[in-house]
């Protein structure tokens, strides 16, 4: 395949992901009651809904699928284990877009969840998705296997929590009221944590449904960190150089906000070296997995991440 057949390939298998995303996570946050469950209310559904459905690149459930085909486990599990994913995501984004927090009006180009609705419910719907993805996670559909979920949902907590991004957002709000600026050691850990731990999660996942051995599911750990660091620094760039329109959020935020960022410190122009640098180092951990041409879409990923505009 020549360079464009292949970035024609992604394009196809990330809107293909993102269809069966969005029609497992309708599924899984219908009206009616699981068994444990009382009711499901009305309202924060709907707020939960409003928030999860109908927009988003659909990016980490792509590579948990993406990562479980190169160990040959497709199907419902992986699909699954993405979807919890992205529930943790969007909890994130609903509460990140917070007064107290980043106070956003827009995000997904449609106001945000506590503009459509209001404060109290959009932190419950954060709440409420929190939680979801681990009930998805620890559900038998996710695999047969309990302690291949029992895996999944300690990733999970690791990548989401105290020391993965619920830390880095804390990590960040700091460094905005922080007298001095941070170091360069200082921010990359923040963005590890805030963004990367996600992403890293995504790839762990799927080698963790795959029962990849431990070389292996190592190699794809760094290509999701690398992954994950270059996510971030594309961020800031297009937050520094992007459209509001493109973003479906509004652009300039971090500069106005004193935000710490790799753009802020050094500046554009290496900040888009760093991040081509990072695209590199995330192929050469795929490379090293020995997958050979099986990895060309998750390399495709990492080229993906660093060339989007929104
Ligand atoms: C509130 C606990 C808590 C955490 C918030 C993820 C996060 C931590 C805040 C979001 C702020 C932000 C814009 C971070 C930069 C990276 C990021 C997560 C961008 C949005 O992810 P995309 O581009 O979004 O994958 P879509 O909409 O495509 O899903």
């Amino acid at each position: 395949m020549n360079v464009e057949n292949r970035a024609e390939d992604f394009v196809h298998r990330l809107d293909a992901a993102a269809k069966a995303v969005e029609d497992k996570l309708d599924a899984l946050l219908a009206p009616g009651p699981l068994a444990g469950e009382i009711e499901r209310p009305a309202r924060l559904l709907g707020a939960i809904r409003y928030s999860t459905l109908g927009g988003g690149k659909r990016l980490r459930p792509f590579l948990v699928l993406e990562s479980a085909r190169l160990f040959g486990f497709e199907g419902d599990g992986p699909l699954r284990a993405g979807c919890a994913l992205e529930m943790i995501h969007c909890y994130s984004l609903v509460h990140d877009d917070l007064p107290a927090m980043d106070d956003d009006d827009l995000r997904r180009g449609r106001p945000t969840t506590h503009k459509a609705f209001d404060e109290a419910t959009a932190i419950l719907a954060g709440d409420a998705l929190l939680t979801h993805a681990f009930d998805v996670l620890a559900d038998s559909a996710t695999h047969p296997d309990a302690t291949i979920r029992c895996n999944l949902v300690l990733a999970l907590a690791r990548a989401a929590g105290l020391g993965g991004m619920v830390g880095g957002q804390a990590l960040d709000l700091g460094a905005e009221t922080a007298r001095g600026a941070l170091s360069q050691q200082e921010i990359l850990t923040l963005q590890a944590m805030k963004t990367g731990a996600l992403l890293r999660f995504a790839v762990d996942a799927g080698a963790i449904l795959g029962r990849a051995d431990e070389a292996r599911g190592q190699a794809l750990s760094r290509y999701g960190a690398a992954l994950g660091a270059a996510f971030q620094i594309a961020d800031d760039i297009l937050d520094a150089e992007g459209d509001a329109a493109a973003l479906g959020k509004r652009a300039g935020k971090d500069a106005e906000r004193g935000k710490a960022t790799l753009v802020g410190l050094l500046g554009l122009e290496t900040a888009k070296a760093r991040r081509n640098a990072l695209v590199d180092e995330a192929i050469a951990a795929l490379n090293a997995t020995g997958l050979g041409s099986a990895t060309a879409t998750l390399a495709e990923a990492a080229q993906f991440v660093a060339r989007r505009n929104n």
